[in-house]
């Protein structure tokens, strides 16, 4: 738990193309950090629990046809239902880890052609994550591990578009990790990066709003 009134919680986010092993070190940082006594939460997005969050699901997998625009919009709607509980929650002192993000948002759907500014206009005023952690790999060897599932997406032609749209986000809040060296490795790495960054939150760093 936090060290006094004013310790806020950091907001760590992971990105990355599809099976770069996001999901596995969400985890394992969770468990980390629980460890070491701290307040965390793990959250992804897409949140598929929620009206939105059905709809994006059951774009995901073939199951609806929307237009380009409107999933994009649907997952930032998806992220500002929960942005208001992220604020409460990161000022009650919880760190978050959040498996994917706003560079989700704005990656994926510019690979497909959008515009890269208007991708990155209904992400202003979401909460700024203190670090993003990306986790670096070409989309060839990501599609080796196991291949891809069926979902919408999950193609390497297109996994390479993203990473390419990745690389004009990055700013400084970003900490670029080898995704293709073993788990353990990168483990070690990741929790390196974060103990530190959830160290100056508590120092009462403030929070701070996409994209500035
Ligand atoms: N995705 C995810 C987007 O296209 N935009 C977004 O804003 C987010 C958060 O949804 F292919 C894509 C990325 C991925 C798919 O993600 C589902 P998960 O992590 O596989 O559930």
């Amino acid at each position: 738990k936090g060290a006094n009134n004013e310790s806020r919680g950091a907001l760590v986010v992971f990105e990355g193309l599809d099976r770069s092993g996001k999901t596995s070190q969400c985890g394992r940082l969770l468990s980390y950090l629980e460890g070491l006594g701290h307040s965390v939460e793990l959250w992804r997005f897409p949140d598929r629990s929620t009206s939105v969050g059905q709809m994006i699901s059951a774009y995901l997998t073939n199951k609806s046809q929307l237009d380009d625009h409107t999933i994009h919009l649907l997952f930032s709607a998806n992220r500002w239902d929960k942005r208001s509980l992220m604020e409460t929650k990161l000022k009650a002192g919880t760190t978050l880890i959040v498996d994917r993000y706003s560079y989700s948002g704005v990656a994926f759907s510019s690979a497909k052609g959008l515009d890269f500014e208007w991708c990155k206009a209904p992400e202003i005023g979401l909460i700024a994550p203190d670090l993003v952690v990306y986790l670096d790999i070409p989309a060839e060897k990501a599609a080796e591990r196991g291949g891809y599932g069926g979902e919408r997406y999950e193609q390497l032609e297109f996994q390479r578009k993203v990473a390419q749209h990745y690389k004009l986000l990055e700013d400084s809040s970003w900490e670029i990790v080898d995704a293709c060296q073993t788990l353990e490795v990168v483990e070690k790495q990741v929790k390196e990066i974060v103990l530190e960054h959830v160290t100056t939150c508590q120092k009462g760093k403030a929070l701070s709003s996409l994209w500035s």
